[in-house]
């Protein structure tokens, strides 16, 4: 694997800070015992990492964007259904050690494989599985525990309290305090997609003011070179219905935000992009015309080889791609990690980050302690 783990964040957020401090100054006042533990939960729970859960329907895009937070490739993704268990990331220096919390209460050590994975084979049945916890040593983690879900497609009165249990945890002082759903993107949503959001949110005690909507695969669209501006579009009507639930709808291309942040383009990648960006523009708008073909074929008249242009395929898509050539033709000196930062920029992930003052942002994790 290339890259590394993303870069050191800058300090826990003012609000959180003065927050605390303040209940330091009014635990030390406090009479009354009963007020004074209280005050001494939140006071604990801000020194806390921030746990965030990220949920939504299956296959679409979680893992993923779990990814692209983690900056780092753990959580397995898949085009079928994926994940089976609740998986916690969060902040430790034993990197990619593994805990399997089995309902029946035991607890067993594995660790991640060794391509940085997480083994899909955990040593137990997953319906005995109650959580995963994995501990990297992700400096994005020092501020932010992330929890993936297994999809949740339909919630009814009878799977409710299992939804809230996947999402939020077992305890009291251990659950998720603030989630992102995510939402994969079509034309209109419809009322039952709608109303899963909303059931999801309120079984988990959730509000508009700790819960942010992504809008993924906003590059699935049909023909158009520029997915973004109907992204857009989407994203603001979808707040529209949604803004009771959530503080933001805020689109992003997930895969191309795990390539990015992952660093998960090499050399022989870059070369072959430098390849295609050479081509004149008819050559290469017949090359991408049919993407499977692009990506399997191993016709002689390819100009890059088939490994090459399938790992293109499976990272970037066609507009990473895209994105990526005009990148190269634009500054030919690019290099890997200037592409990866362009790659990044075009993912849409920044919104995410500054909203959950994750990697790259400036703050606002507050926004999600309030
Ligand atoms: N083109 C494109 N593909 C994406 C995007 N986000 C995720 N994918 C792909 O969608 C597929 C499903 O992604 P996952 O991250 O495994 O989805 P998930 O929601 O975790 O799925 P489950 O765990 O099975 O519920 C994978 O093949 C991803 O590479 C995106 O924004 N654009
Ligand atoms: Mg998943």
């Amino acid at each position: 694997m290339m890259g590394g783990p993303p870069e050191q964040l800058a300090g826990p957020d003012p609000l959180s800070a003065a927050v605390r401090r303040l209940c330091s100054t009014t635990i030390s006042r406090l009479i009354d015992r009963g007020l004074r533990t209280q005050v001494r939960a939140i006071h604990a729970q801000l020194a806390q990492p921030l746990c965030v859960a990220v949920a939504g329907a299956v296959s679409g895009g979680k893992s993923t964007l779990v990814n692209a937070l983690l900056g780092r490739p753990v959580a397995p993704v898949d085009a079928g259904e994926c994940t089976q268990v609740v998986t916690w990331y969060e902040y430790g220096l034993d990197d990619g050690r593994v805990e399997v919390e089995s309902r029946a209460g035991t607890v067993c050590r594995t660790t991640l494989d060794r391509d940085g994975r997480l083994p899909r084979d955990l040593g137990l049945p997953t319906d005995q599985i109650e959580r995963v916890r994995v501990q990297l040593a992700c400096p994005a983690l020092r501020d932010l525990s992330i929890v993936d879900t297994p999809g949740v497609n339909t919630i009814t009165t009878a799977n409710e309290a299992a939804a809230r249990r996947m999402v939020l945890g077992t305890g009291d002082s251990d659950h998720a305090q603030a989630l992102i759903y995510v939402l994969r993107y079509v034309q209109q949503f419809d009322a039952q997609t709608l109303a899963q959001f909303r059931n999801l949110s309120a079984a988990c005690g959730m509000t508009g003011v700790n819960t942010l909507a992504v809008l993924s695969h906003i590059d699935r669209r049909g023909e158009e070179e520029d997915p973004w501006p109907a992204a857009r579009r989407l994203a603001a009507r979808a707040y529209e219905q949604l803004r009771a639930s959530v503080f933001e709808v805020v689109p992003v291309i997930g895969v191309l935000a795990e390539t990015a942040r992952g660093g998960l383009l090499g050399p022989p990648d870059l070369a072959g992009l430098r390849t295609l960006a050479a081509l004149d523009d008819l050559d290469l708008e017949d090359l991408l015309i049919d993407l499977p073909e692009f990506a399997t074929s191993t016709a002689e008249e390819y100009p890059v080889p088939v490994g090459i242009r399938r790992h293109l395929i499976a990272r970037l898509h066609r507009y990473g791609i895209l994105v990526a050539i005009e990148t190269l033709r634009r500054r030919p000196d690019t290099d890997l990690s200037a592409l990866h930062r362009a790659l990044e920029r075009a993912s849409g992930f920044g919104a995410v980050a500054s909203t959950t003052g994750g990697p790259g942002a400036t703050g606002g994790a507050s926004f999600w302690r309030a």
